[in-house]
């Protein structure tokens, strides 16, 4: 299976991890956002990234390649079957994807990639984010965590862990300051997820680009 896009992207990650944790042997190509071949664009019409092949068959979006593969390879299970499980698992991926991503986004892309493109970085706008708009989101998955919970989800590993994780690694890329003595339970949570043998490649490359 090809997973096309920049390792520094949170969907990139979450996507190859995801197709890692079950075992499925990955190559994964660097595309960056918009780039035009063929090869790429047959996968993401529209140039998001991340991208998929697997033999002649494509999709793009990380929820529509978890999902797939998770359909072609059931084991280990990490979108459950049970309704309320799998409900919450999607809430959990769809709260990534948008609300932390958001956030997160807006304090890497000032701090790291305006630069690298060439563009004004708005540091405003970056502390803003970390001083008003990060907080709650850090505070909901503290609670999120309450109760001695391992995972977000059930009793084990689910694509609930790897979107909720993936984007962290953006906050530290971006040099967050964040007070974790207020979420040890997350602080602690994340660093377990992102240490996980699934994510060990893609971050590798992130540390070249941008250190660990
Ligand atoms: N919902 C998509 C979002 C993908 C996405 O927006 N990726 C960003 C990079 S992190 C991108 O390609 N941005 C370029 C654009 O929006 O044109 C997914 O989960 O894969």
């Amino acid at each position: 299976m090809i997973i096309y896009g920049a390792s520094l992207s949170p969907y990139v990650r979450k996507a190859v991890a995801f197709a890692n944790e079950k075992g499925i042997d990955v190559d994964h190509k660097n595309r960056m956002p918009g780039a035009e071949d063929e090869e790429f664009r047959e996968c993401s019409p529209f140039g998001k990234i991340p991208g998929m092949r697997d033999g002649d068959y494509c999709l793009g979006d990380s929820t529509a390649i978890a999902t797939y593969i998770e359909a072609k390879h059931p084991d280990p299970a990490l979108i459950p079957a049970d309704p309320e499980a799998r409900g919450k698992v999607m809430w959990f991926d769809e709260f990534a994807d948008t609300i932390f991503v958001a956030v997160g986004g807006t304090i890497f892309f000032n701090r790291v990639v305006a630069t690298m493109m060439g563009q004004e970085p708005d540091e405003a706008a970056a502390v803003k984010a970390e001083t008003e708009t990060l907080p709650p989101v850090l505070a909901y998955i503290e609670k999120a965590l309450a109760d001695g919970r391992e995972w977000l989800v059930g009793d084990g590993l689910t694509l609930a862990d790897i979107s909720v994780a993936s984007p962290f690694k953006n906050l530290d890329y971006g040099r967050a300051k964040i007070d974790w003595d207020a979420y040890p339970r997350t602080k602690a949570y994340k660093d377990r997820i992102l240490g996980r043998d699934s994510f060990a490649q893609l971050l590798a490359m992130d540390a070249a680009m941008v250190g660990g």
